[in-house]
């Protein structure tokens, strides 16, 4: 099977001959944070309350998991209720119109909800050798690929921003090479102006990637014929999404996981190794974040999508419970006390990359960066490099939603 792909230096180049991106300035300053603790009203709690350990998935310290090759839009891997369904509906995959007859239609028109991705939890090195087995690769290493990562915060539909910010990071901050992955913090759609042809440009491109976003996921829904979404005005996009699109969202996952040998690798010219930085453990790119102290495996599927804050629990000191366990999802409705961003109070090991808090902005932490700085809303579209952990944006075009 081929995949209609552009490499990545191809699209570089085009860019720079449209876009004529400056190198002048490397963002370091950004927005104020803002202390809001107010929730979007777009929030979606998908499966909330059900964490991959009960839902059977794998995670990501599971060795299995890692053992197996996948790809996400072309996985034929195995899953409880719709193996075959899926590689046929792949495999008879038709460009444009809405037949409306995936095996991910239905999975909703049986159970009313949007069925688990075939892997919630992926690793990098394993989605990019699946990537890479689609092509003719000679085996060679492509001289215009380097070994660094992007990852971009919550592009929201702002199609222009997001090839103008991949465009600048390759010029400026990688030789003018292509990535080895790009990898999308989610949040591809909705409040931005060009919905589905972000959703269709990064499925299309080689060596991208994207975890799952509240707005995706609420999206997906409304495709697959949520009435109460789908006849809402904002959702008129929906009908441009093809049904290889709809499988592909179907299959986002919660996290990627970038292994430390990845991160530590030096570059191709032995002189130099590609960063000052060292990781002692993973990166995780997720959504919105994880409780701190909670295990990831027990990581709920709300909490990976939907979280901002966390508030401070009492441990009671006789328990048996893990004394880890200092902090809860904050629910403005529900919880009590003062809440806390989340990714300040998380100490790794692992560094997390998220989006989903455009009101806070930029967050930079020891152990947590997030990338959400409101392209859509007028501000910025924010990406970070690794290993060398160097951030990067664009100016967004103009205010494409009201904040
Ligand atoms: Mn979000």
């Amino acid at each position: 099977m081929t995949k209609a792909k552009k490499s990545n230096s191809v699209l570089t180049l085009i860019l720079l001959g449209t876009l004529g991106s400056s190198c002048v300035a490397f963002e370091t300053t950004f927005q104020q944070r803002s202390r809001s603790t107010n929730s979007s009203p777009n929030d979606v709690a998908h499966n909330s309350r059900l964490s991959y350990k009960e839902s059977g998935e794998l995670t990501p310290q599971s060795h299995d998991f890692f053992t197996r090759p996948i790809h996400l839009a072309t996985s034929a891997a195995t899953t409880n209720h719709n193996e075959s369904a899926i590689s046929h509906s792949l495999l008879m995959k038709a460009a444009g119109a809405r037949k409306y007859n995936t095996n991910v239609d239905l999975y909703f028109q049986e159970h009313h909800t949007v069925p688990m991705p075939t892997r919630a939890h992926v690793s990098l090195d394993n989605i990019l050798e699946a990537d890479n087995q689609l092509e003719t690769r000679n085996g060679q290493m492509d001289d215009q690929t380097s070994e660094r990562i992007l990852i971009v915060g919550d592009v929201h539909g702002c199609l222009n921003e997001l090839k103008a910010l991949v465009a600048k990071a390759s010029t400026c901050n990688n030789s003018d090479k292509a990535f080895k992955a790009v990898i999308l913090v989610g949040d591809l759609c909705n409040k931005g102006p060009h919905s589905s042809d972000v959703i269709r440009f990064v499925r299309e491109q080689k060596n991208w990637f994207s975890v799952r976003g509240n707005h995706d996921n609420a999206a997906l829904t409304a495709a697959l014929g949520d009435k109460k979404r789908s006849s809402k005005k904002s959702y008129g996009w929906i009908k441009n999404l093809s049904d290889e699109d709809v499988t592909w969202m179907s299959q986002l996952p919660y996290t990627i996981t970038i292994p430390k040998y990845m991160m530590n690798k030096d570059g191709s010219n032995a002189s130099s190794s590609l960063s000052s930085h060292t990781y002692s453990d993973n990166v995780i790119v997720v959504h919105a974040g994880f409780v701190p102290g909670v295990a990831l495996e027990e990581q709920e599927v709300q909490t990976m999508t939907t979280i901002r804050e966390v508030v401070e629990v009492e441990v009671d000191v006789n328990s048996i419970e893990s004394p880890e366990h200092h902090y809860s999802y904050f629910d403005k409705h529900q919880s009590e006390g003062k809440p806390l961003a989340w990714a300040q109070v998380w100490n790794g090991p692992e560094l997390v990359v998220f989006g989903h808090d455009a009101k806070r902005g930029l967050q930079n932490e020891k152990y947590a960066i997030g990338l959400d700085s409101g392209a859509c809303y007028g501000k910025r579209l924010t990406g970070i490099i690794l290993p060398d952990r160097r951030l990067v944006s664009v100016e967004s075009e103009k205010i494409h939603a009201p904040l």
